[in-house]
């Protein structure tokens, strides 16, 4: 058992090695960064095994990188990690969590609920089927679970800010066009959660989940709206040309409707006359440029003001080439 000093010492590294992933205060280096949150992992802190967990996470290309991204996941649960706790009372099985959610879990819990996730099933992807074939537009229904779309829900509660607009000049800001909330997540707010969630979202999109954008969980209060716009970047303008240059054409959007209980706010495509919205986990996915690969204007959309409830929505956007 570590002794408190060897505890605070690997706590001070996973803070070191926090800042140095995420370049907060200074120059950003993956790569120590990494290497300190696996010194601190291995002498039992918790919160780096999560980090480690989320690490193994995103470099996974196989079922066993997944499985191993896991383990950490558990051992961090097992060091009291609260949060690493919660993923696996998501991702394992519903049975399992009444006793994991007890007052004094046995320690064996997290094992258990580690060995009840099923990776294949994560990885299963449910029907598709097209409702516009140019602009091409897919639903896939029950693409989350309930449970999984209310851990999102809450993931992003607290966190909320004004949504922002993508701005000629290539910066997002704040704009009367776009009145709803946001939270997006950046790498250090990522879990095991939401990367299995990206992970389903880059196989039924087709794309390589290094293709993927930071995901934003959106929120429309009654009578806040998205109003007409594209996700894919113009050419024509100049910000827009840099950005597609350097990191690829925004090619693909992904919603997940995390909820039902709000009126109207569907996703509207005003030139094609139809209006989509899906029941609690269903998926809505639009390519943004046609087979040549140019910006399809049949895509002008929006997301209308709910009359009444609230909406909660993941939005995905896919870039045409991994991401740096
Ligand atoms: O809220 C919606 O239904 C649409 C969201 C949207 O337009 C987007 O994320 O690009």
């Amino acid at each position: 058992m570590a002794s408190g000093t060897e505890l605070a010492q690997s706590a001070a590294q996973t803070a070191l090695g926090k800042k140095l992933l995420a370049g907060d205060n200074m120059p950003a280096d993956p790569q120590r960064g990494a290497a300190l949150i696996a010194a601190a992992a291995q002498a039992g802190d918790g919160e780096a095994a999560a980090l480690a967990a989320v690490l193994i996470g995103l470099g996974a290309q196989s079922p066993g990188d997944w499985a191993k991204s896991l383990e950490y996941l558990q051992q961090a649960a097992e060091s009291g990690w609260g949060p690493a706790q919660q993923q696996l009372v998501v991702l394992g099985h519903e049975a399992l969590e009444g006793e994991a959610q007890g007052a004094m879990p046995s320690p064996a819990i997290w094992g258990r609920l580690r060995g009840s996730i099923d990776l294949a099933e994560w990885l299963r992807l449910p029907e598709l089927r097209q409702v516009s074939a140019a602009p091409r537009i897919e639903i896939r229904d029950a693409f989350l679970s309930p449970r999984l779309c209310a851990w999102l829900i809450g993931r992003a509660r607290p966190r909320l800010e004004r949504s922002r607009v993508y701005a000629a000049t290539g910066e997002g800001q704040v704009d009367r066009s776009r009145t709803n909330s946001a939270f997006e997540f950046d790498l250090l707010s990522l879990d095991v959660v939401m990367l299995l969630t990206r992970a389903r979202i880059a196989a039924a999109s087709g794309f390589a989940p290094h293709s993927l954008e930071h995901t934003n969980v959106l929120h429309y209060s009654a009578g806040q709206q998205f109003t007409r716009h594209f996700d894919f970047l113009d050419p024509a303008l100049p910000g827009h040309a840099q950005e597609i240059a350097s990191k690829g054409q925004r090619v693909g959007t992904f919603l997940i409707y995390l909820n039902e209980n709000y009126d109207a706010a569907e996703t509207e495509f005003s030139l094609l006359g139809r209006k989509f919205r899906c029941p609690t986990g269903g998926a809505l996915y639009f390519h943004n440029v046609d087979a040549s690969a140019t910006p399809d204007r049949r895509t002008l959309h929006a997301g209308l003001a709910p009359n009444s409830g609230e909406k909660w929505l993941l939005s995905q956007w896919i870039r045409g080439r991994p991401l740096g």
